[in-house]
């Protein structure tokens, strides 16, 4: 319960909470890997009890509906950070924030975006939700209404934790989406198993006959990469290339990595 009023009064100022950046990269053949863009993970930072994990916080924020504020702010903040960026010259190509199930099925959601990305004037395909496959089950026809909504402002989608879900090879055709993001327990093994290889192998190629393009999530090592580039996966994301950093510290790595 403590916790619980901490976490409003937090959400009514959005002052205790930062925005931390972990890069994605692109993985060519060969050369180098660069900047494609950057996961915007919130941190709160609890006047007595110190850093507060999401995992902890956000399930709290979504039962009591805390989220909708606690989203809004997160959401304002990526863009405003955006927009800083490409101001002073920073060419990232794309900022995601990661919706729970209850903010996407908000009715204020696609408004809310829209009116976000205006005022923050960053170019919309700039910005990008991650939705996990849970927020879309249940109504499928409203999902598939409100990914459209949020496709018409302009902005790109992705489905977060993809292929641990629920969603049918029926719905996903459906859904006007950009990426699917490879979960990263189908990286954590792909050294060694005999059956993760396969499997990254498939949604890549899925994702190709849908037009959709893949990131793989959780990469730690360079064997994992490895695998992943020959499952044709060309695109990353983990503590190899970075962990999530704080503003000064993704500013410094842009700096040396664009
Ligand atoms: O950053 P970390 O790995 O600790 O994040 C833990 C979980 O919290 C992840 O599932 C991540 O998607 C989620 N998360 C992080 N930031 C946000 C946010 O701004 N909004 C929502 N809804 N979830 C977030
Ligand atoms: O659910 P979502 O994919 O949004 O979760 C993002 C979370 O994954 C963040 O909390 C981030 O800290 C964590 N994460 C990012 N890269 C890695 C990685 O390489 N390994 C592990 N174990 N976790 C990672
Ligand atoms: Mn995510
Ligand atoms: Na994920």
């Amino acid at each position: 319960l403590g916790l619980e009023s901490d976490l409003r009064r937090a959400a009514a100022t959005g002052e205790e909470f930062a925005l931390h950046f972990q890069p994605k990269v692109d993985m060519p053949q060969r050369g180098f890997h660069r900047v494609i863009g950057a996961e915007a993970l919130i941190r709160w930072h609890h006047p007595v009890r110190g850093l507060v994990s999401p995992a902890e916080f956000i399930p709290l924020a979504e039962e009591t509906g805390l989220i909708w504020e606690i989203g809004a702010w997160t959401l304002r903040e990526a863009c405003g950070r955006l927009a800083g960026w490409l101001a002073a010259g920073l060419d990232i190509a794309s900022v995601s924030v990661n919706l729970s199930p209850r903010q996407f099925q908000d009715a204020r959601l696609v408004n809310f975006v829209r009116d976000v990305v205006d005022r923050s004037g960053v170019p919309p395909e700039r910005l990008e939700l991650e939705l996990t496959e849970g927020a879309m089950i249940g109504d499928i026809e409203k999902a598939v209404t409100i990914l459209h909504g949020l496709k018409g402002i302009g902005i790109r989608l992705s489905i977060d934790d993809f292929g641990t879900g629920y969603s049918s090879l029926a719905y996903l055709k459906r859904f006007p989406i950009n990426t699917l993001k490879i979960d990263r327990s189908f990286v954590r093994d792909i050294v060694q198993s005999a059956t993760d290889p396969a499997i990254v192998n498939t949604i890549v190629n899925l994702a190709d006959s849908l037009g959709f393009d893949t990131i793989a999530e959780g990469v730690e090592t360079e064997e994992q990469a490895d695998m992943l580039r020959r499952q044709r996966c060309t695109r990353i994301q983990g503590f190899l290339i970075s962990r999530p950093l704080d503003v000064d510290a993704f500013e410094r790595f842009l700096a040396e990595n664009v």
